[in-house]
C-alpha cells in the first residue's frame, strides 16, 4: 500500500514536471487485435452504431500521408469503450489531480507505411491547446493508445518534456510537414532548451500528454502503418469559453453552450470520477 502510493505520487510529479507520461502495458493483445479489426470497419464506412464519425481532415487524395478520423466513438462500440475506459480515466485523474475525467473527443490514427519516403505523414509541432482554446484553462489532457509498436523508425510521437510549462507558442501546426522550419521559428523561453524525446512504447502501452505540451512526430519509414487511438480528455471541471478559434472544432456545437458552462453532459461521457 506504501509502496503504491509512493509510485502514484512519483507518476504525478513525473508528469507535473515534465508534461507526459508513459503507462505500461494496458491493453491486452486480444483487445490490440479487435481494435484494429475494428479501425479497419471505421475506415471501410461500416459503422456499427449507424452513426458515421467525423471525417472532415481526411480525403483519399492523401494518400500515403496521416489517416486520421475525429469521434470514432460515434461509429464504433470497441472503439467507444477504449475511448471511455474508466482506467485510462483514472490515470488521466492521477496526472492532472481532477476529481472527474471526461471524453472531450477521440482520434482515430492511421500513419501508413511509407518506406520511400514519397508523401508526408509528419505531424507538425504543436500544442492540443491551439485548437482548444473553447475550454477556459488548458486544463485537457491526451491519452494516445499505441495499437502497434512505435517507434522513431514508424514515427512515433515526440514530446518536448516541459514544455507544457511554456504557454501557448506561435508555432502550432498540426499538418506543417516542414519541422525543422517551425522549429527555428518557435518563440521558445530564453532559459528553455529544445529536445524532444521519442515516445517509444509496445503496441497497447498508452501515453499521456498536457494539452501545452509540444508534440509531433515524423515519418514512419516502415513497411507496417502505424495505427493508435487518441483520447482527448477534459478534466471534470472544465468550461466552456466562447468567442476564440476553438468554435470552430467540430464539439463545441454538440454542447450547445453559453459561456462558462460546464463540458458537460451526453456528448462528452465521463470516464472516472472519485467517490
Ligand atoms: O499521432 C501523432 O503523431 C500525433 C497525435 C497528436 O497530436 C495527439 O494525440 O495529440
Amino acid at each position: 500500500m506504501g509502496t503504491n502510493c509512493c509510485r502514484r505520487r512519483q507518476t504525478s510529479l513525473f508528469y507535473e514536471q515534465n508534461g507526459y507520461w508513459i503507462a505500461p502495458q494496458l491493453i491486452d493483445e486480444a483487445r490490440l487485435e479487435r481494435l484494429r479489426a475494428h479501425m479497419e470497419r471505421v475506415f471501410a464506412g461500416q459503422f456499427e452504431t449507424g452513426r458515421a464519425p467525423f471525417d472532415g481532415y481526411w480525403t483519399p487524395e492523401q494518400g500515403n500521408g496521416l489517416r486520421k478520423t475525429d469521434n470514432s466513438h460515434w461509429a464504433d462500440l470497441e472503439l467507444r469503450a477504449l475511448a471511455t475506459d474508466p482506467v485510462i480515466g483514472e490515470i488521466a485523474a492521477l496526472l492532472t489531480g481532477a476529481d472527474a475525467i471526461r471524453l472531450w473527443h477521440d482520434q482515430l490514427l492511421f500513419k501508413p507505411g511509407n518506406p520511400d519516403r514519397r508523401a508526408g505523414g509528419n505531424v507538425g509541432w504543436h500544442q492540443d491547446y491551439a485548437y482548444w482554446q473553447c475550454a477556459a484553462e488548458p486544463t485537457l489532457i491526451t491519452a494516445w493508445v499505441a495499437f502497434d509498436d512505435v517507434n522513431p523508425d514508424n514515427g512515433c510521437m515526440q514530446v518536448v518534456p516541459r514544455s507544457h510549462r511554456w504557454g501557448l507558442l506561435n508555432v502550432n501546426d498540426f499538418f506543417e510537414q516542414d519541422m525543422e522550419k517551425q522549429r527555428q521559428g518557435m518563440d521558445i523561453p530564453e532559459d528553455a532548451s529544445f529536445e524532444p524525446v521519442p515516445m517509444a512504447m509496445k503496441a497497447g502501452q498508452v501515453s499521456f500528454h498536457h494539452a501545452l505540451a509540444i508534440h509531433g512526430s515524423g515519418p514512419n519509414t516502415t513497411s507496417r502503418p502505424r495505427r493508435s487511438l487518441a483520447v482527448h480528455l477534459t478534466t471534470g471541471d472544465t468550461r466552456y469559453r466562447a468567442g476564440t478559434r476553438g468554435d470552430g472544432h467540430m464539439n463545441v456545437g454538440l454542447l450547445g453552450g453559453r459561456d462558462g458552462d460546464l463540458f458537460a453532459g451526453e456528448a462528452f461521457p465521463e470516464l472516472f470520477r472519485r467517490n
